[in-house]
C-alpha cells in the first residue's frame, strides 16, 4: 500500500527557519534526539529483559511531539497514547524518572505502577498515556472545559493517531469543543497505521483535517516531519486557543519507522515507501536546519550522559513494594 511521504502533502515549503528563534530551533533538536536515542535504548532494554510488557515506539513520529509541544508554555496542558514517550520527554521529562516508570520501579513518574503506557504527572501537567486508544480525546476536551470555567488562558494539546480518530470519542469531543469554543488543539499524528490496518483500509475518506470542519473547527494538515512546521502550526493554532477563539485540528502526517510494537516486525509495511519516509527522518532533517555542528554536537553529548543517568538511576531503583500497590486504592 503506497503512502505519498509527507513533503507531497505539504502546505509550505521547509527549506529555511524564518522566525523560528534559535534556542527553539534547538529545544526541539534535543527534544527529537532525546526521544530517539531514549526510545532506541528502551528496545535494548527490553530485549534484555529489564522492561516488560508492550513498548510502542515513536521512532520517526518524534518531529510532531518536539514540534508541537515547543508551542506550549509549561502550565498547558497536554494528553497523550499508547506511543507516548516523545510527548512526554517534549513536555520536559525527567529522563530518570521516564526510565524508572517504564522499568517498573518504584521511582518512576507513578511509582511504577503505570509503565511506558501510563505515565502521567502532574508537575508537568502531563494527563496521561493512555492504552485505551482515543482514550486522551475526552480528557483533553474536559480539561479545556475545566481551563474555559477558570478562564485562564492555558491551553490543552490532545495527541492522538488515526486509529483513534475514527472512534466515537473523536466525533462526540470534537462537537464539544466546537459548541463551547474550548482552548483544544487536537493533534493527529497520522502514522497511516493502526496497528497493520493501513488507513485506506479503516476510513472512506483519508483527509483526517477534513473532519474538523464539520464541527466548526478549523482543520489543518501538516508535514510531520518537519517541527518547524509542526511548531509553526501549533503556534498559531495556541495564539487562537489563548484569543478564546477555541479549537483547532491539526493532522500532522508522518510515518512509523518499524511495526507497531517492539516485537512486531512490521512485515505489512512496503519497504519502498518506508524508505522514502526514512529518506525524511525527523531527525535528519532538523539537524540540516540547525547545520552548526558544535551546537549539535553539545546538545548529543548532553542526551547521551542523561540518558546514561537514567538507565543507571533506574537500575538502582528499588522495586514498588506490596504495600506500595495497594496504597491510594479506595473501596
Ligand atoms: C479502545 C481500544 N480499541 C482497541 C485497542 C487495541 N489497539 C491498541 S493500539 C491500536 C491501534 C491504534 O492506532 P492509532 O490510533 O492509529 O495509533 P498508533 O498506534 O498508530 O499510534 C489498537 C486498535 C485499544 N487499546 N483500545
Ligand atoms: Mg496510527
Amino acid at each position: 500500500m503506497a503512502h505519498p511521504p509527507a513533503a507531497d502533502r505539504s502546505s509550505r515549503p521547509t527549506e529555511a527557519s524564518p522566525g523560528i528563534p534559535e534556542p527553539i530551533l534547538l529545544g526541539m533538536y534535543r527534544n527529537i534526539y532525546a526521544t530517539r536515542r531514549f526510545e532506541l535504548r528502551c528496545i535494548e532494554l527490553y530485549r534484555q529483559g529489564m522492561i516488560r510488557g508492550y513498548l510502542h515506539p515513536y521512532l520517526g513520529e518524534e518531529a510532531v511531539a518536539a514540534g508541537a509541544c515547543a508551542a506550549l508554555r509549561p502550565q498547558d496542558y497536554i494528553a497523550s497514547t499508547h506511543r507516548g514517550h516523545g510527548h512526554c520527554i517534549s513536555k520536559g521529562a525527567d529522563l530518570r524518572l521516564m526510565m524508572a516508570e517504564i522499568t517498573g520501579k518504584a521511582t518512576g513518574y507513578c511509582k511504577g505502577r503505570g509503565g511506558s503506557m501510563h505515565i502521567s504527572s502532574k508537575q508537568l501537567n502531563h494527563l496521561g498515556a493512555n492504552g485505551i486508544v482515543g482514550g486522551g480525546i475526552p480528557i483533553a476536551t474536559g480539561a479545556g472545559m475545566g481551563i474555559k470555567v477558570q478562564q485562564t488562558d492555558q491551553v490543552v494539546i490532545a495527541f492522538f493517531s488515526d486509529g483513534a480518530s475514527n472512534n466515537g470519542v473523536f466525533a462526540e469531543s470534537l462537537n464539544l469543543a466546537g459548541i463551547y469554543q474550548l482552548p483544544v488543539i487536537y493533534l493527529l499524528e497520522n502514522n497511516h497505521y493502526a496497528v497493520s490496518t493501513p488507513i485506506e483500509c479503516a476510513t472512506g475518506c483519508c483527509d483526517l483535517a477534513g473532519r474538523g470542519p464539520a464541527y466548526g473547527v478549523p482543520g489543518i494538515c501538516v508535514d510531520g516531519n518537519d517541527a518547524r512546521e509542526v511548531y509553526r502550526e501549533t503556534l498559531q493554532a495556541v495564539a487562537r486557543a489563548r484569543r478564546g477563539e477555541g479549537p483547532t485540528l491539526i493532522e500532522a502526517s508522518t510515518y512509523r519507522h518499524g511495526g507497531h510494537h517492539v516485537n512486531d516486525p512490521g512485515l505489512y509495511m512496503n519497504p519502498e515507501t518506508l524508505a522514502a519516509w526514512k529518506d525524511r527522518d525527523p531527525l535528519v532533517l532538523m539537524r540540516r536546519a540547525l547545520g552548526d555542528e558544535a551546537k549539535i554536537r553539545a546538545i548529543e553529548e548532553q542526551v547521551e550522559a542523561e540518558l546514561e543517568a537514567a538507565v543507571t538511576f533506574a537500575a538502582e531503583s528499588p522495586e514498588p513494594s506490596v504495600a506500595e500497590f495497594l496504597a491510594g486504592i479506595q473501596d
